[in-house]
């Protein structure tokens, strides 16, 4: 007999209201129970998970919840003055991943002055190759995760014209499928989170309009599945990660507004939990910052406010970042003009 498949989940009845303080308790209590089992298991991302809760935290306007001079001093730990690269925590090896990670905590706090960013430079250009994609780090794997990684870093510290820009760009567009999405390499699968990379790193190359849109966004909209949510890839299941990997990559193709917004808001609220704050990756399970993050920046990309919660601030799409920051950087991306939020 053949296994029955399950790609959908069914929402429980009505979803709770978006529950900010409980989220921001979760996110701030999350970095100091320092002995959990799964906060030990997860040193190996820690600088990233640093950049999601501080980002979430951030979008609920509760960034003061955390010393900033703790934060500050964790990054510098974890920047490698040899290479010029930063790990995720002290004694890892530096990688693209984190050091993107530890210069968009870094842009939050306005804190660039606490290492010496011309060596970061020199880290991300290191990593560039000939046909302009990008190493992770000294280990040789290539993925568009690390072009975009690499791409982020240096327009954050205005420095892209330290790599060939165009290069970097045809290595992206290489990538595309028949299907119309993107995958890590030339010939990979296509997948939500590598397009985001892709249409990120061509938004802030200002290249966004060598690619075919609409093939993109259809294949984009085929990920939202009945329940409201989406997910990464057909027949998989939905994840409210996906709510941010495919909504702002629409969002940036101009056609955010080609979804079923109620239903994506619907499921990604159902994904709270309700006792100990956080997002979890689909109701029921267990909630982590990762989640949290991308629950709260596919809501403010949507606007979302009800009358208990102060509204969220704007992010924005490519960097995932708190708009009032990438303003104050002054940087521009390219977004397609089209429909928003409802
Ligand atoms: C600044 C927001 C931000 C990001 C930095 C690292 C990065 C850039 C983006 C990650 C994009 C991403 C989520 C890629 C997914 C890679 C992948 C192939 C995941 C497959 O994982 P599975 O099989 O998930 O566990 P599914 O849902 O497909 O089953």
């Amino acid at each position: 007999m053949a296994a029955s498949l399950s790609t959908d989940i069914i929402l429980p009845n009505a979803p709770p209201d978006l529950l900010l303080p409980k989220h921001a308790g979760f996110l701030s209590k999350y970095g100091t129970a320092k002995d959990d089992y799964d906060y030990c298991m997860t040193e190996f991302l820690r600088m990233s998970g640093m950049y999601w809760g501080l980002t979430a935290l951030q979008l609920m306007d509760r960034l003061d919840s955390v010393p900033k001079e703790d934060v500050v001093a964790f990054v510098q730990d974890c920047f490698h003055e040899g290479t010029g690269g930063f790990s995720p925590a002290k004694d890892h090896d530096p990688h693209l991943l984190y050091s993107l990670s530890a210069i968009q905590i870094l842009a939050m706090y306005d804190e660039f002055k606490a290492v010496d960013c011309s060596k970061v430079v020199e880290f991300v250009q290191s990593l560039q190759q000939p046909d302009g994609s990008f190493f992770g780090d000294k280990y040789g794997e290539v993925d568009i995760r690390f072009s975009f990684c690499a791409v982020a870093t240096l327009a954050l510290m205005k420095k892209l014209d330290a790599i060939d820009t165009r290069k970097a760009a045809d290595f992206i567009l290489s990538c595309q499928n028949f299907d119309g999405g993107f995958g890590s390499k030339p010939g990979s699968e296509s997948h939500a989170g590598l397009i985001y990379c892709a249409v990120g790193t061509l938004s802030i190359l200002k290249e966004i309009d060598r690619i075919d849109g609409d093939a993109l966004g259809w294949w984009l909209c085929e990920r939202q599945l009945k329940s409201g949510g989406f997910n990464g890839r057909p027949e998989k299941l939905p994840d409210v990660c996906y709510s941010w990997w495919v909504l702002a990559s629409l969002t940036i193709l101009g056609r955010g507004d080609w979804i079923d917004q109620k239903a994506l808001i619907k499921f990604i609220l159902s994904c709270q939990d309700v006792s100990t704050g956080g997002f979890a990756d689909r109701p029921g399970d267990v909630a982590d910052p990762f989640h949290t993050l991308f629950g709260l920046g596919a809501l403010s990309i949507l606007g979302y406010e009800d009358e208990t919660t102060v509204k969220l601030k704007k992010i924005n799409p490519v960097f995932c970042m708190s708009q009032e920051v990438i303003d104050s950087l002054g940087i521009e991306v390219q977004i397609l003009p089209g429909g928003g939020a409802c």
